[in-house]
């Protein structure tokens, strides 16, 4: 990739996005074309074609997506399939009418079996039903795979595809409602421990700044008892703090500027040719939510206990990638979870 190449993210301000945007500047390339999902809505195929007419993208990262945890799959689940598939068709239909040098199209391990063998292998793709409280988001994630490789197979395109496992780190979504299980340990551990040292004007500085969920985002009050029944919703006491399931299913987390860092060295080296249908991304290690909700527990110095709120769902028993693929390519994580933690930990309370 030149560094003055004309290089679309799609999804810059998420999580994923953003990660790459930092490290395609860091590594020079001056040339990013970048649009919000206001001024440019990836599920409408005229708008597309019409930014790629006038913008011609020469790379394109496919970071856009509807994303959540285990509850906002299984509650959005016609916005999770609808959304996806459209902003996969669009976005690589265009890429090819307009002659894109490259894609990398970004998945996520939730496209294997539920009860895959582990660790998870590429060639274990639909070879098992999915995990039904993700279904229709991996549907949609399949879908982008397969559109990558018949495009390439029918059409001579150079569309390669990644399966990073569960992410996080700084510009993470902190919604306890729609987040992912590890922003929002470290969310509710943060305010279970400030609610047990009574810094009360912390928490509703919290809580102004960032909503805790959709439904419950307003405060009666600011005094104790009306801030202790709020967050008590939320599994969040002085005491105690709540998690979803049951704490045993494990999941293996990779730190955001890993990926981006994987992301850009398989766009800048590796065509589908050597790459395959699709490549993992992780670390490789697994971790159960019980013993990661310790780690955070510590990290946050909470000094409570953890209890289970077994009427949620635990999800898929167990996802840890198998990640020779891309070591054979030359590339491994980097960032230990307790290192990740502690980044995501200090950019949490500097800017929630
Ligand atoms: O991260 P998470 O929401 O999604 O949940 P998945 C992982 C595990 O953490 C589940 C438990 O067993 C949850 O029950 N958990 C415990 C919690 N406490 C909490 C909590 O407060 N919040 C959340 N969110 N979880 C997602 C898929 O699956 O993973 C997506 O739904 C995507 O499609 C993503 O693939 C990477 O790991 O179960």
């Amino acid at each position: 990739m030149d560094k003055k190449a004309r290089i679309y993210i799609a999804g810059h301000r998420g999580l994923v996005g953003s990660a790459l945007v930092r490290r395609l500047q860091a590594e020079g390339y001056a040339n990013l074309l970048l649009r919000t999902s206001k001024e440019l809505d990836l599920r409408r195929q005229a708008d597309v074609e019409a930014f790629f007419e006038k913008e011609r993208p020469e790379y394109i990262f496919l970071a856009a997506a509807k994303v959540g945890g285990i509850i906002a799959n299984n509650t959005y689940k016609a916005e999770f399939i609808y959304d996806n598939i459209l902003i996969a068709a669009n976005v690589i239909q265009s890429a090819y009418k307009y002659g894109v040098r490259k894609v990398l199209n970004l998945g996520s391990t939730c496209i294997y079996p539920s009860l895959a063998l582990q660790p998870m292998r590429e060639e274990y793709l639909l070879t098992g039903s999915l995990e039904p409280t993700n279904e229709p988001y991996a549907i949609a994630k399949i879908s982008a795979i397969k559109l990558c490789r018949y495009y390439n197979e029918q059409y001579g395109t150079n569309f390669i595809s990644v399966m990073p496992t569960n992410l996080y780190g700084i510009n993470d979504n902190f919604n306890l409602e729609t987040s992912h299980v590890l922003p929002a340990l470290i969310r509710k551990f943060h305010l279970a421990k400030l609610l047990a040292t009574n810094e009360l004007e912390a928490i509703i500085k919290d809580i102004r700044k960032y909503p805790l969920g959709f439904g419950l985002t307003n405060r009666d009050g600011e005094d104790k008892d009306s801030i202790k029944n709020l967050l008590m919703q939320y599994g969040i006491t002085e005491k105690k703090v709540t998690l979803w399931g049951s704490g045993n299913p494990s999941r293996e987390f990779l730190y955001i500027d890993d990926l981006a860092e994987a992301c850009v060295f398989l766009m800048e080296n590796y065509s589908y040719k050597e790459i395959g249908e699709f490549v993992n991304i992780g670390t490789g290690e697994e971790v159960t939510i019980k013993n990661l909700a310790n780690i955070i527990k510590d990290i946050v110095r909470f000094n409570g206990y953890i209890a289970f709120d077994s009427t949620k769902p635990d999800g898929t028993p167990r996802k840890v990638a198998d990640v020779s693929r891309i070591k054979a390519l030359r590339w491994e994580a980097k960032t230990t979870l307790e290192v990740g933690l502690r980044k995501t930990y200090e950019w949490y309370v500097s800017n929630v």
